[in-house]
Formats: C-alpha cells, structure tokens, sequence
C-alpha cells in the first residue's frame, strides 16, 4: 500500500498544477506573486528587494520603489553579490562604476530598457539584494 501512495500524490500534484493554469501569464498583465512584478515596479525593503525577479517589454520600464515606511537606504547598479558591473545594453544610469544610485526611504525610480536580455541589478549594501530583469 505504501508502494502506491507515492506514485498517487505525485498524480495528483500533476493533475493540480496542470488545473491550477500556473502557465505564464501574458505580458503585461502580470500581477505579482510567483516572483513575477507587477507594471515592472519591484519594491523594497530596508535591506533587500521584495521579489528578485522580474519580467518586462523592451521598451518598457523598470521601476524601482523604496517605500517611505519599511524602506531603507539602498546603492543600486548593474551587478551582482554586492559588486557593480557595467551592462552596455542597459539604462546609463545604473551603469555606475562606483557605489551606485541612491535610493532613500520614499524614492521612486524608473529606467527604461530598450533591449532585450537578462540584465543582473545588485545592491551594493546588502547582501544578497540582487534583482534578474528579464527584458522580453
Ligand atoms: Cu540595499
């Protein structure tokens, strides 16, 4: 009987996703969630992102929002663990060679990316406050 239970659950986890409709969700109508974003606005915390990925148009923006309560004091770039590094295809102002943008409790940013690609944005205070950006 035990021999069957595992094959039963595996089904029925199967058969639930396949209902669930967890496809992807069209563009531009993402609604948070599921590491997706919604309007390509990804909010913060005080020391890290509220979700690390995110999917948007070329063409399109990505917003970045510190929230005037529970936000933080964030240096933000193209990068990863930290660390910035140029990304030529990308907005020039997140190509900071230095301690990148500051964000204070309350700012808002947007950055538009006209190319396609997967594009890594760090915080350099923070660990492991690291974004992918798919631009589509
Ligand atoms: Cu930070």
């Amino acid at each position: 009987m035990k021999k069957l239970l595992i094959p039963a659950i595996i089904g029925l986890a199967l058969v639930a996703a396949a209902l669930g409709g967890c496809g992807k969700t069209p563009q531009g109508s993402t609604t948070g969630g599921g590491g997706g974003c919604s309007n390509g606005t990804v909010d913060m915390t005080d020391i890290n992102f509220a979700i690390h990925t995110c999917t948007i148009k070329a063409g399109s923006k990505l917003t970045l929002t510190d929230p005037t309560a529970g936000g933080g004091i964030h240096f933000i770039c193209f990068g990863t663990n930290q660390k910035c590094a140029a990304n030529a295809d990308g907005p020039t102002e997140l190509n900071s060679t230095g301690n990148g943008v500051q964000f204070n409790p309350g700012d808002s940013k947007s950055y538009t990316f006209a190319k396609a690609g997967t594009y890594q944005i760090t915080c350099t205070v923070h660990p492991a406050m690291d974004l992918t950006l798919t631009v589509q």
